[in-house]
């Protein structure tokens, strides 16, 4: 199959200047240093944005700052909903052009594109937009005693921390950054967000919709380039609360400085080295496809995804062969062609962290399938599937990120719950059984923050998501957003 027409709104997206919106302006400094960004299927440039300067960083929070006294601090919860609706609606309505920048500046497949990352952005903005008018305090009659007849009441309130920091990586531009964006509007924050330099093309079209659909100047900006403007944000004075999604390295430091700045607020949605345990009763045709597609969706590189898979002895080898199989018949090739399964990695150098893994390989393990790059053109990589006769072989102990899974024998339940928790890490785990019960009793004793039964990866907003341990710092979605981006203020009246 060929690969889909570019839309011409993309191809005229993509020869603009670029540059950091602020204050409803796309703001480009003809000083500052520039960012080509690649195409990882191509290793072509495919456009060129403007780095924001120390000073353009200081106008974007400058921006946010107004705009939280000013007017979005004069927009009615309802109003911010309706305005959170007609964003979704406008990804919905550029649908098709936000998934092919993605599919050009990520790699991403273009129907993960559509169907996951853009369909996504806009249900969790709609998520986002119906709490706008739910979030309320309470009201408490404290137990003061009363002398000569007064009476108390207290009541709480959840106020809006300010302006938020927005640091997003560069697997799911655009949904992890409505993530912080939707979060950060719901409450009644205003927001600055920073992309990924490896991939900033589909946010920067994003914050040009902000604007179409009325959402004041200011409320949302966006500054690019690489980590440095991501610190500067984070030690900016102004900025009350820094929701950060990446690398367990730079989280901490991201959460050092913030802590060291002003005792900024943080939410760290880190990495992790996500285990799935396979029982010994599972029936390997349904849990072989769950697995691919959680596995290998995007090259693996979503921080939720399994990297090491705990398999009962008994069908080890029947795994090893189904999914080897299914992973060897995966179609590789351009992410715009709709046949294709599985596309380049996101950039060069996650690639070449990806090729040390593959020079690391053979000592221990077994190569059931992949372990090599594609060759040509583009950072195409095979899917790979190991077996491991060592828990701490490094394959599954070091987070990847990349479509690299090992597998591990384990004979007895107790066995497992060691296996499961044996790492620094807890992000996400999942459990393969048809046996409710024996889950059901697993569950209260595996550290993650998150647990799935016969799937694994799926968010949802309602369901709060975070990591436990060296995963992170704090929950997303659900109820549990309003927390992280509200401070809660108590008042007491004697009348
Ligand atoms: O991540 P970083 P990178 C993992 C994955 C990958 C590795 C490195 O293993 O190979 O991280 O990727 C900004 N202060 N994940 O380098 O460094 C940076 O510009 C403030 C897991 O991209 O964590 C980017 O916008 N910000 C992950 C964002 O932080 C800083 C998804 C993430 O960058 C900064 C992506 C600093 N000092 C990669 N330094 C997941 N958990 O989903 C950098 N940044």
């Amino acid at each position: 199959m060929s690969e889909v027409a570019l839309l011409d709104s993309v191809v005229t997206f993509l020869a603009k200047p670029l540059g950091s919106f602020i204050d409803g302006v796309t703001t480009v400094d003809e000083q500052a240093a520039v960012t080509e960004v690649i195409n990882p299927t191509t290793e072509q440039s495919i456009a060129r944005v403007s780095d924001a300067t120390p000073a353009q960083v200081d106008a974007a929070v400058a921006a946010a700052s107004r705009a939280f006294k000013g007017s979005w601090a004069q927009t009615s919860p309802y109003q911010r909903g309706v305005l959170l609706n007609k964003l979704a609606d406008a990804i919905e309505l550029h649908g098709e052009e936000l998934a092919q920048l993605e599919a050009l500046n990520s790699g991403k497949s273009i129907n993960v594109a559509r169907g996951l990352e853009v369909a996504q952005s806009a249900v969790f903005l709609r998520y986002f937009a119906g709490w706008t008018t739910k979030i309320t305090g309470e009201s408490i009659i404290p137990s003061l005693p009363s002398m000569n007849g007064e009476q108390y009441t207290a009541f709480t309130r959840r106020e809006p921390l300010g302006v938020v920091a927005g640091i997003v990586p560069w697997n799911f531009p655009l949904m992890i950054a409505v993530w912080k964006l939707g979060s950060a509007l719901a409450t009644g924050c205003t927001i600055v967000l920073k992309p990924s330099e490896f991939s900033p093309l589909s946010l920067l079209r994003l914050v040009e919709l902000t604007k179409d659909v009325g959402i004041p100047d200011g409320a949302v900006n966006v500054v690019t380039g690489a980590g440095r403007i991501g610190q500067q944000l984070t030690e900016h004075g102004d900025v009350r609360k820094v929701s950060f999604t990446g690398s367990v390295p730079t989280g901490i430091a991201v959460g050092a400085a913030a802590m060291t700045a002003k005792l900024t607020r943080v939410t760290l949605e880190l990495g992790g080295k996500n285990p799935a345990a396979l029982l010994a009763d599972v029936n390997l045709d349904e849990v072989v496809p769950g697995l691919l597609m959680t596995a290998f969706t995007h090259q693996g590189q979503i921080c939720a995804s399994p990297e090491r898979i705990y398999v009962h002895r008994s069908r080890i080898d029947e795994l090893s062969a189904k999914l080897g199989a299914a992973l060897a018949s995966l179609k590789i090739g351009s992410p715009l062609d709709e046949s294709v399964q599985f596309g380049p990695l996101a950039n060069k150098a996650h690639y070449d962290k990806i090729v040390s893994y593959f020079e690391r390989l053979g000592d221990g393990q077994e190569i059931i399938t992949g372990g090599r790059t594609v060759g040509g053109t583009g950072y195409f990589v095979e899917p790979t599937l190991l077996r491991a006769c060592n828990p701490k072989d490094l394959f599954l102990t070091e987070e990847t990120f990349g479509p690299i899974v090992c597998l591990l024998p384990f004979d007895s339940d107790e066995e497992l719950i060691e296996l499961l928790n044996d790492t620094p890490y807890g992000l996400g785990a999942s459990i393969w059984t048809n046996d409710l019960s024996k889950a059901l009793r697993m569950i209260p004793r595996i550290e993650s923050g998150m647990v799935w039964v016969n799937m694994h990866t799926f968010l949802d907003p309602a369901v709060p998501f975070g990591g436990s341990k060296s995963s992170g710092v704090g929950r997303e979605f659900g109820s549990a957003f309003i927390d992280a981006f509200t401070e809660l203020k108590s008042v007491m009246i004697r009348y």
